[in-house]
């Protein structure tokens, strides 16, 4: 299997996350979706990463689509309930994470802009669902050692990529005063190897 990726995207780190908790190999193929001759939209239609390419040649995205596969592909560290309300509540946590990651991402792109290009109202209503997001997830984990209660699963991966993305790109935010049940979360899910192996680079 190889790995269509970029070392900074938090989407492809939950995937390498998933991929080292559940001791998958992979190839990873970095590349620089902005750059005019990327080839990943040849793979992609939509030309994003994380894009999946499998032994048989065929693509898979997007990065809940590639998780959900991985974890069928081996029963070493199950990641997602097999189903009824708890895996539609371990989704359900994914989906706000990655709702959050689009907002962070959209913000890091506005800033990429030109400033007279730039919309302040656009830019904070980003920050607006950021916060939202934030203060949801603190509260439905409470006082529990992971999201799901006392199983880690994908739920804490992808939460844990977003906390990653907000030091990475966003530390103005500081989100641990106020967030002490993420903080205390995240400090457990940064000392796991799969987590400290997929750091984005800090150049
Ligand atoms: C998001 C992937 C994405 O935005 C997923 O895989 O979960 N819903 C998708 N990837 C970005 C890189 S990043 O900011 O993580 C990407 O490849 N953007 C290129 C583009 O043309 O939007």
């Amino acid at each position: 299997m190889k790995l269509l990726a970029s070392l900074t995207s938090p989407f492809v780190r939950k995937v390498r996350i998933v991929m080292a908790e559940k001791k998958l190999d992979v190839d990873l193929q970095i590349e620089n979706v902005w750059a005019p001759d990327c080839k990943v939209q040849e793979t992609n239609p939509l030309g994003k990463v994380p894009c999946l390419v499998t032994e048989d040649g065929g693509a898979l995205f997007d990065s809940r689509v590639i998780v959900e596969y991985l974890d069928t592909l081996s029963p070493v560290s199950r990641l997602i309930p097999p189903g009824g309300r708890e895996r539609a509540a371990v989704k359900c946590w994914e989906a706000l994470a990655d709702g959050t990651l689009d907002a962070c991402v959209i913000i890091v792109k506005e800033f990429q802009r030109p400033p007279a290009q730039q919309s302040p109202e656009w830019i904070a209503r980003q920050y607006g669902k950021i916060q939202a997001a934030l203060n949801a997830m603190e509260t439905t984990l409470g006082e529990q050692a992971f999201c799901m209660g006392v199983n880690y699963s994908l739920a804490d991966i992808a939460v844990g990529c977003v906390l990653g993305y907000l030091d990475f790109r966003f530390p103005h935010i500081v989100w641990r005063d106020d967030h002490p049940n993420l903080a205390r979360l995240y400090k457990k899910l940064a000392t796991r190897q799969a987590f400290i192996d997929s750091e984005p680079p800090r150049a």
